[in-house]
Order: C-alpha cells, then sequence, then structure tokens
C-alpha cells in the first residue's frame, strides 16, 4: 500500500463516527414530514461558509461556530454577518441544482441549502432525518450542530436527530458539494451530467422507541416453495415477537428476535402468484412488533442461470431491455416526481421491453417500486465506472459501502434480477483485485440475485473477443460493443464472428450510435436517423450469431445530457445515442427495436 494511502485508510477510520448511519428500510411506510419543497440556498465556489480565511473548518474549531450553517439574523445594526439565507433565492427539493439556476448549469461546487421547519417531538418517540441522495458530498447540521457528512452521490443516508429537535422552529442546513475527485466514485472522467444537490426526497421520520430498521422477506434461491429473510430491530427493547403476515396468501409466521434485535426465519408456501413482468403479482407484506408495525408490497420470484439459459422462476426468459440513465430530458435534469419515472418507464414498456438496465448508479428507490409494479425486470449498479483509483483502499471502501447500500435499500424489490459492479473497467492487476472483492461483496450481500459488471471486448481481425478475467466470477456475460459506431461502419458490421469464452447466459450490456432526431440522410450520414436506424439492423444480423444470446440492453432510451458532447450541430452537450430525442420524439431505431422485441417476445417465451 503506498505510504499515502495507508495514512488516508487510517483517518477516515478515526473519522468515521461522523459518518451517517445505516439506513432504514422502507422509508415511505413511515410516518413522516416531508421536508421537501423550497430551500434557500447561497453558492459557495470558495467554501467560505465552510472555511475561515487561514483555511480551518469552522465545525472543528473549538466553539463549532462561524460556519453558515449557524443560520443566524443580523439583530443589531453594527453586526457583521456576510450572508442571509432569508433573502437568498430558492431551490426546489428534489431537484438537482443544475437545471434550476442558468449560473448553476455547469457549477460544480459547493452550494448551502437551508430550510426552517416548525415541529413539535413528542416524548417515547425517536426521529430521524433521511436524504434519499444528495450528490456528493453532503454536510448536514440541524439548530447550527453538524450532525454528520455523507460521500456518494446516489443512495440514501440518515441521521438520528432524536433529542436535537427543538419545540417550534428549527433550522435545517445543508451544504452539498458536487466536485469531481479522481479517488471517488465515481471519478473524475464520466460520460453523464455532474447534477448537484439534494436531488431527492428529504423527510423527517418518527419512529417508535424500538423500531423494525431492516428486514428482507423474499424466494429462497432457485426455491419457488420458501420464503426466507431477517428481521432487525433498532431500540432498546430488542428481543421481541414478530409477526410477519401475507393476508392474501394466507400465511402467519411468528419469530423471536434474539438479544441484538435480530432473527432470520424460512417458511414453506403454497399456492403463490409468482411476480412476471407478464404479471405483476405484489402481496401487502405486514410486519408486527410489540412496539411497531409496517406494511410493505413484495414480489415474489426466482432468477437463477443454467448453462446458458437465465431462469426467471424457472422458465427460461430473453431480457428485451434499454438502459436508462436517472434524468428527465424535459426538465432537462434529475427527475423530480413519480410521474417522470413513470413516463421513462412507459417507454420502455413501449419498447415492448421487460428487462431495464438503471445506468450508471442508484437510481431513485421510487424507480424499483414502479418496476416491481409495471413489470420490468431491472439491472442495478453502483458507479464503477472506467478509471478508478484501484489501488486506494479508501476508494475500494467508498465503492464497498456504495454497493451494500443500494442492495440493503432494494433487497426486497423483485424487479432487481441483477447488481453490477462497474463499467468498463480497463483491464489490469489492481483492477482485476478490486472488482474481484467488489464480485464476492456482492456475492455475499445477496446470493440470490445475478452479479454482473460491463465488460469491454477486444478485436483481432473480424474476430471478437469477450475474454476478460472477471467472467468467471460473474454469473453473466456482459460488455458494451460499439460496432459501428466507435469502430467499423453499420454496413460491415454483420461479417464479424464472435469468441465468447465463458458458457454463460450472454446479456449485452450496451450498443447503439448517435442520430439527431428529424435529422435525415442517407445510411451512411453520421447523426442521421436512417445511420442510427441501419447500425441497430445490422446489430440484430450480428447478435444473432451468439447461441448464449439472452438479452441485451442497447444505449440508450432517451437522449441524455453530458458535458463529453460538444458538436454544436448535432449534440449542444446531449449524447444522442437515444432512441427517443430530449424533446420525446421518438427516431426510426426506436420502431426497429420494438419490431426486433415484438418478434423475439413471439418465439422465445
Ligand atoms: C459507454 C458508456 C456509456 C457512454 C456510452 C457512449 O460505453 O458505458 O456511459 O455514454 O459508451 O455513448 O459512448
Amino acid at each position: 500500500m503506498q505510504k499515502k494511502y495507508f495514512f488516508l485508510f487510517f483517518f477516515l477510520l478515526l473519522t468515521a463516527q461522523a459518518f451517517s448511519q445505516s439506513i432504514i428500510q422502507n422509508i415511505s411506510s413511515r410516518h413522516n414530514l416531508s421536508l421537501n419543497g423550497k430551500w434557500n440556498y447561497i453558492i459557495d465556489p470558495y467554501e467560505n461558509g465552510f472555511y475561515d480565511y487561514r483555511r480551518q473548518a469552522f465545525d472543528q474549531s473549538e466553539t463549532g461556530k462561524g460556519g453558515f450553517y449557524d443560520d443566524v439574523k443580523q439583530t443589531n445594526k453594527g453586526s457583521l454577518i456576510e450572508y442571509d439565507f432569508d433573502h437568498d433565492a430558492t431551490l426546489d427539493v428534489p431537484g438537482d441544482w443544475n437545471s434550476q439556476a442558468p449560473e448553476l448549469k455547469f457549477y460544480e461546487g459547493s452550494v448551502w441549502y437551508r430550510r426552517h421547519f416548525n415541529f413539535e417531538p413528542k416524548q417515547n418517540k425517536r426521529y430521524i432525518i433521511y436524504f434519499a441522495a444528495a450528490n456528493y458530498e453532503t454536510h448536514v447540521y440541524l439548530n447550527g450542530k453538524k450532525l454528520g457528512m455523507h460521500k456518494g452521490g446516489f443512495t440514501p443516508f440518515q441521521f438520528e436527530v432524536t433529542g436535537k429537535l427543538k419545540n417550534g422552529e428549527n433550522s435545517i442546513v445543508v451544504k452539498v458539494d458536487n466536485t469531481r475527485k479522481q479517488d471517488e466514485i465515481p471519478t473524475i472522467n464520466t460520460d453523464w451530467w455532474n447534477y448537484g444537490g439534494l436531488t431527492a426526497d428529504v423527510y423527517l421520520s418518527e419512529l417508535p422507541e424500538t423500531y423494525i430498521d431492516n428486514y428482507k422477506v423474499q424466494l429462497a434461491k432457485g426455491n419457488l416453495k420458501e420464503i426466507e429473510g431477517f428481521v432487525q430491530l433498532s431500540g432498546n427493547q430488542k428481543s421481541q415477537s414478530v409477526a410477519i403476515n401475507i393476508p392474501e396468501a394466507k400465511l402467519t409466521y411468528q419469530l423471536k428476535t434474539d438479544t441484538s434485535g435480530y432473527a432470520t426465519f424460512k417458511f414453506p408456501v403454497k399456492n403463490l402468484k409468482y411476480w412476471s413482468p407478464e404479471s405483476p403479482k405484489l402481496y401487502q407484506v405486514t410486519l408486527q412488533t410489540e412496539t411497531d408495525k409496517l406494511d410493505d408490497k413484495i414480489g415474489f420470484r426466482t432468477i437463477e442461470t443454467r448453462g446458458k439459459d437465465v431462469l426467471l422462476n424457472g422458465k427460461s426468459v430473453f431480457l428485451r431491455g434499454i438502459a436508462i440513465h436517472n434524468e428527465n430530458p424535459l426538465i432537462p435534469g434529475r427527475p423530480r416526481s413519480e410521474g417522470d419515472l413513470r413516463m421513462l418507464l412507459n417507454w420502455a414498456k413501449e419498447l415492448n421491453c421487460n428487462y431495464v438496465r438503471l445506468a450508471h448508479y442508484p437510481h431513485n428507490e421510487k424507480m424499483l417500486r414502479l418496476a416491481d409494479e409495471m413489470g420490468l425486470m431491472v439491472w442495478a449498479e453502483v458507479p464503477v465506472y472506467w478509471t478508478i483509483s484501484w489501488e486506494n483502499p479508501a476508494t475500494y471502501q467508498n465503492a464497498q459501502k456504495q454497493l451494500t447500500d443500494l442492495i440493503d435499500r432494494d433487497k426486497n424489490r423483485a424487479a432487481v434480477i441483477i447488481w453490477s459492479v462497474g463499467n468498463e473497467t480497463p483491464i489490469s492487476q489492481p483492477r482485476n483485485k478490486f472488482m474481484g472483492d467488489l464480485i464476492d461483496k456482492a456475492h455475499e450481500l445477496d446470493h440470490t440475485r445475478l452479479i454482473s459488471a460491463a465488460l469491454e471486448l477486444h478485436r483481432k481481425d473480424s474476430t471478437i473477443y469477450v475474454d476478460d478475467v472477471l467472467g468467471e466470477k460473474l454469473d453473466l456475460v456482459s460488455f458494451n460493443e460499439y460496432a459501428g459506431w466507435y469502430w467499423s461502419t453499420p454496413d460491415e458490421i454483420s461479417k464479424y464472428n464472435w469468441d465468447i469464452k465463458y458458457n454463460k447466459p450472454v446479456v449485452i450490456s450496451e450498443l447503439g450510435g448517435s442520430a439527431l432526431a428529424g435529422f435525415h440522410a442517407d445510411k451512411s450520414t453520421r447523426w442521421s436517423e436512417e445511420y442510427q436506424d441501419n447500425l441497430f439492423k445490422n446489430q440484430f444480423k450480428l447478435l444473432g450469431k451468439i447461441d448464449g444470446l439472452r438479452g441485451m440492453t442497447p444505449w440508450i432510451l432517451v437522449d441524455f445530457r453530458s458535458p463529453r458532447r460538444a458538436h454544436s450541430v448535432y449534440q449542444n452537450f446531449w449524447n444522442r445515442k437515444g432512441l427517443i430525442s430530449n424533446t420525446g420524439q421518438k427516431k426510426l431505431a426506436f420502431y426497429t427495436l420494438k419490431n426486433y422485441y415484438d418478434k423475439i417476445s413471439e418465439t422465445f417465451n
């Protein structure tokens, strides 16, 4: 280990207690006060509200005071206060900042958010403040005191605030910093917009003194006749009896938690209707302890591979997919409501998809719940993307934490069939170790789902080789294949042949090319709809040569914003590989893919 990383690692261990806690399962079923809405904000490129003029952090000083989080007002005419939240403009939460003010469109740095709320905390209750996502590094202060910080732009985090809330007006101040850094996850280089801010819901949640903190209720691996899982309580009354009820299936199971508040269970089931895209059955599941009760909607299905087949509930399926970024192109920005998410998934349904890749980072929990409800299988992933700092142990810990939080949050969603641990990571020894460890971790955290990663391929003459060593450990062979766009031409791609080393299902994670909607020309003209359409048609010929082909997620459902795409005629900071434009216009290739999927669904399933 390099010396600088060694010290960094120790520093991180020492400061670990300042970080957020593990997250509660199923926040939306709780008694929540929404802290969404208008928050006053200050743009702080020099971090003046965080550091003094000697660059010492105010919140590390003896008094802990001096930062913008004090949220003070001028009370006498001589006092010097160089900020004023009350007169600042507001940003909507949830929502990224880039899409809400012209001066923030390309901004990367710190923004302070402030909100007041009235509250009367009750005796015998516990309270947490829950952030569904904030990009990237977030420091949270309640009534002038620091609650802690969190890193990672897409997974939820929470702080317990029992005993810290005031009767009456409370002030919450949050600094969000979306500066890209080499050693973070993701790293500095990505092909998507670095939307900053409080991009998802914020809640103040009221809980019983001992509450159900976490649980899993799913079918056992490959077993359609057994439900298994665990329950974890948080609070002082750890040993309690717990009832799990699934009224519609006439199932009731009783268990008792141990002195750490934990219990596992397994019970047989009969006559369950299994979840599938054709019939996305969800059951109401109730968990009740002596002190707490909650409901969830849970689907039951198994997912496995056998040789080159992907088996859903024991039956071979073809994954008719499309990749999706967590962006509403019509804003354009991060989705702000369930309607935004529904629009994206409805488009996928129109394509006759039964599967989506939620690229390249965890999407909102609501998206997964919608996929459950609408019947779309999901590939969910963490932003281990391109050239990560493979040799930095803190970077690995960060990646593992984001993976753990993703799996923890979405483990009860039947829709999720695949956890992906990374995208197009360049082969090297340190990368193989990092990714190998992450794959092992994913298997350890959830042995009931498939583990994958979007790998790269290489070519010699007219053969395409897929032999990345990670293929040994993964359940699927997945790779990004850009024949006809980054190499070869659409008309030539069907001359290639495959050499795929692994006897596993091939589920292609990306393929595609760009077109500017409404730009028509002959099929050899780049950026035309005809070019993109011809590329798809020839791709289907090339893919038809793979005998283990069991699915794909072409890149991508909708054009998306990217700072890497600067061409002023065709791109204007949009990646144009969408089958639908940023204004919602369907390109020719949309219909070509739909036809292809229509045929597959007649012959395969
Ligand atoms: C890729 C990346 C994806 C990019 C895409 C492209 O391989 O995984 O994030 O957006 O290529 O358009 O180049």
